[in-house]
Order: C-alpha cells, then structure tokens, then sequence
C-alpha cells in the first residue's frame, strides 16, 4: 500500500501497521486522506556526551523507535494538530502564518507537547517562500519513543513537523540544511542544544553509527565491531529539559570556561563563544588543554560578579552577550565542566579509531570501547554532574550484569542508559540486569519492558511515506 520516497529501507509490517492506524484516525479526524507521511526517528548516542554545543563531534546512531507525521493542506487558515496518545491534547492554531511570530519559551512548568511542533512549524516558515506556503494544514501525530529520557523524542517531533511542513510546500532543502534548520527551530522552546540529535534524525543510516561534526554539519560512518551489540535501559526517571534550567545552565558554564580561558590568554573573549574556539585560538591538542584548564579556572564556584570581573565587563553586557537574565544569583562551576568536555571529545576521537582497527582482535575492541563509555559515564556523574543515583545504580548493575561499558545517554539527570555487549552474550545480559535491577525494587517490579529495556541497531534517518 506504501511507496517509500526517500527512505531506502521499505516499511516493514510493523511501521504499514503503525501507518494504516495513523492514517485512519486522519480520515475519522479531517474525513480524507493524508497526502504522505513523515518518520523521523530518535537517537542513542554511543559516546560524546554534553559536547555538542561546545563544537565537539559526536557518535550517535538513529533508532528504531520514532515519531510519525500525517498531513494534508486545509482549506482554511488554521493548522490542526491531533495525537493519537490521548494523553497529548488536541491542539489548535488560526493562521497558519503567524505561528512564523509566535514565542515558544514563555512556559514555568514544562512546554505543552504541541509547542515542539509549533517549533518546527515555525522553523520551516522561516525559510520557505511565502508563494509556497498553503493556506492551512492539517496533521496528526504518533509517537512511540520513550519521552524525557535521552532519546530524543523532542529533536524527532521538531524535525517530523519541519520535514512535514517543508515537503508538502514542496520546498527543496539539503538534509543538512533541514537538520540546520531544524537545531536552530528547537531552541525556540527555551533550550540551547548543539545539535547533534536534529543532524542524526535527518543523517542517520541503517546499519552504521556516525561521526557528527559541526561547523560545517557533516556525518560520516563508524563501523561497529560486528559482534557488538548495544541495549539500551530506562532508569525510570523522567527529566523533561525544557522545564528548569540545568541544561541551559550547562551550555552558559561552558560559554564561560571558554571565555575566562581566553581573556587570560589575551584572545579577544567576545568572539569565542564556545571551548573548540578557545582550543583552536590557542592551537593546543585536547590533552594540553587539560593542562591549560587546570591553570587558568578554579576548583570552586564562580559567581556572576566574579565572571564580570575577571571579564573586565558589566553584567549588562555579558546579559546581552550570554542572555544571563535568569541566572543572577547562581553560581557556576567551570573547571569541571570544561575537564569533561575536553576529555570527553578525546574519548570521542579514541571510540572512532578504536572502531577502525581491523585488525585489533574483537574481545579487545569491545573491552576498550566499553571502557571509554564507562569512563565517560564517571565524567558525567563527577565533573558534570548531569547524572541521577538511579542511573549510577543501572550503570553499575550492567556492568555487573557482564557489560563491557555503560553509561547515561542524551542529556541526564534521568532517562536511558547504554550498555555494549555481544550478540552471544546480549539475552542472558538483558535477563540479568532486569533481575539486577528491575525485579529487586517493588517500585519498578512491575514495569512493561517493551520500551523499557532494549537491543538497538543503527537505523535509517528521516523519511517520507507516500500514501497510496
Ligand atoms: P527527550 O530526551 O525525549 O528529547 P525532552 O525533554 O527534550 O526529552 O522533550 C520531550 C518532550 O517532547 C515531551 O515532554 C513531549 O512534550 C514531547 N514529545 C515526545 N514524544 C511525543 C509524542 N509522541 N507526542 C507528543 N509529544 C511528544
Ligand atoms: P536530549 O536531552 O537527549 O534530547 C540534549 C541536546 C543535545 C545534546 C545532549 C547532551 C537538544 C535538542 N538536545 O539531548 O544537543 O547536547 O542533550 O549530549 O537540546
Ligand atoms: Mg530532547
């Protein structure tokens, strides 16, 4: 029944099942047809880990699990937004074109579900011709990944709605371009994120993991070991980012480390806005800015006054220049942060040569990756401080349970945790951790697992479905 335009991999039963639903509740809903669909999947990422938005490659993959997108034009000027998880209300916008003005960020608690769509809505107006634009749309949305988790639900509705809105004003856009587009659209929400999980959602491929690198956005293949296999495990602590500040928090701590590093340089801090700039003026390897770290931040907390001074600034002008409204009576720790991110991209960079070693033999290979994300999990919970005690109790109930490596996944304070194994080993490892750490807490006991614990594959990236 469905014609795959862009994908190359052909629905399988599962997604024609998803679809046919999918498109069902658009004919009960609009009383026609959609005119195609949208998959965008989410991400796990293997390694690099809060280093995105400091210019840092990272190494994630798409997976299985995904948002779907049905949609036709309206003959009126509204956009129509229907879920079919009632527990996402219905939602509804008169005129189309002024969700192009619309502010998304004005929310205390938590954005409502429909604003990441508006995001994307917003974000594909932004750059189409207003000759291209129809008069209304009408959609419908279904999702199965786990949401504030780290798999990047949020970055797969943003993306789904662009794709959406952009091909059925049959626009032409590069998928980079479109990932661009889409990172960019996403912080409207509120959230400062590099990137990474817009760039895989449209770069993602079957079968190979890849290297993200930014400025300029471009993907390459990483080569799993080919017994590797990677499952992935809910801590059962939810974190919505968008509701409080710590992401954003990170993102400003990282601004400063890089612009105090400069400043005691003698480089010009306005115009390094982020740590791979501050590397790159100083023309230092990532392990001597290890070194360079350690003499230049300090171990405690920084106030926003002692930023100003050592900036030689006025708190107006680092607000203008850091949009640091918000954050006038926090304190920020700066050395850590930037120890992990350098350390962490090095982590990055060994991940992805330790894959190429062909001739490495493979027990090695997993022991070592497995190390590195262990590592960079000890980072995260120590220097960065973006973990949760139930995460640091799964890492280390799958290590136990025969893991070569684990470690927290997307942002934290909550969500997923990776883990490498083997394919041999990988159903005795799952039995064995859900044991470890499920079965032995009553809270947990009872969880459905289908979409708590799960082996994982690099999947396809973003498509379009034709409805027939
Ligand atoms: P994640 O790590 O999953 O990206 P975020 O905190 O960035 O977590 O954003 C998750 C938000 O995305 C949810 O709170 C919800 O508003 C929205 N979302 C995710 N999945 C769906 C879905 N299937 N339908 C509607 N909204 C969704
Ligand atoms: P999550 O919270 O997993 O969607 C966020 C950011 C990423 C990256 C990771 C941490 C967004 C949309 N995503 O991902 O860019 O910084 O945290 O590595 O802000
Ligand atoms: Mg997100």
């Amino acid at each position: 029944m469905l014609k795959v335009q862009y994908d190359t991999h052909k629905p399988d039963k599962k997604l024609n099942n998803r679809l046919n639903i999918l498109a069902s509740h658009f004919r009960s809903n609009f009383r026609q047809t959609p005119s195609f669909f949208v998959r965008v999947p989410g991400r796990v990422n293997l390694i690099g880990e809060h280093i995105d938005y400091c210019g840092y490659s990272v190494c994630p993959m798409a997976i299985e699990h995904d948002i779907l997108v049905a949609i036709s034009k309206s003959d009126e000027d509204e956009l129509q937004l229907i879920n079919i998880d009632d527990k996402y209300p219905n939602y509804e916008h008169k005129g189309l074109r002024k969700i192009k003005n619309l502010r998304l960020d004005e929310n205390h608690t938590g954005p409502s579900w429909h604003k990441y769509f508006l995001c994307g809505v917003k974000g594909a107006l932004e750059v189409i011709p207003e000759e291209h634009i129809p008069k209304g749309l009408l959609t419908v949305v279904w999702g199965n990944i786990p949401p504030n988790a780290g798999l990047s639900s949020s970055s797969a509705l943003v993306s789904a709605a662009l794709l959406a809105t952009v091909h059925i004003c049959q626009y032409k856009m590069s998928k980079e371009d479109m990932a661009t587009v889409s990172a960019k659209a996403e912080t409207y929400i509120g959230t400062q994120g590099g990137g990474m999980d817009q760039a895989i959602a449209f770069l993602g491929k079957a079968g190979s993991a890849k290297l993200i690198k930014f400025n300029p956005l471009c993907a390459f293949d990483v080569a799993l070991p080919k017994n590797a296999v990677f499952v992935i495990a809910h801590s059962l602590v939810d974190h919505n980012k968008a509701s409080n500040s710590y992401f954003n928090t990170r993102v400003l701590e990282c601004r400063f480390a890089a612009q105090i590093i400069a400043k005691k340089n003698n480089i010009d801090w306005c115009n390094v806005p982020k740590l791979i700039d501050v590397q790159k003026c100083l023309n230092k390897t990532l392990e001597e800015m290890t070194a360079i770290v350690m003499a230049n931040l300090k171990e405690e907390h920084y106030t926003l006054e002692e930023i100003c001074q050592i900036l030689e600034t006025s708190l107006d002008e680092l607000k203008v220049i850091s949009n640091v409204l918000h954050y006038r009576t926090q304190k920020f720790k700066l050395k850590q942060r930037a120890l992990h991110v350098f350390q962490e991209a090095a982590r990055v960079a060994m991940f992805q040569e330790i894959c190429e070693l062909e001739d490495m033999d493979e027990s090695t290979q997993l022991c070592q990756l497995g190390n590195l994300m262990t590592k960079s999990h000890q980072s995260l919970k120590n220097l960065y401080e973006c973990s949760h005690p139930r995460i640091d109790t799964l890492v280390t109930k799958a290590i136990e349970s025969g893991a070569f490596g684990a470690r927290l996944t997307g942002a934290g304070w909550g969500g997923f945790v990776i883990a490498i194994t083997t394919a041999e080993k990988v159903n005795d490892f799952m039995e064995s951790l859900k044991s470890a750490f499920y079965y032995n807490n009553e809270e947990l006991r009872n969880t459905d697992f289908s979409n708590t614990i799960f082996k994982t594959e690099p999947k396809e990236g973003a498509g379009i479905i034709m409805s027939s």
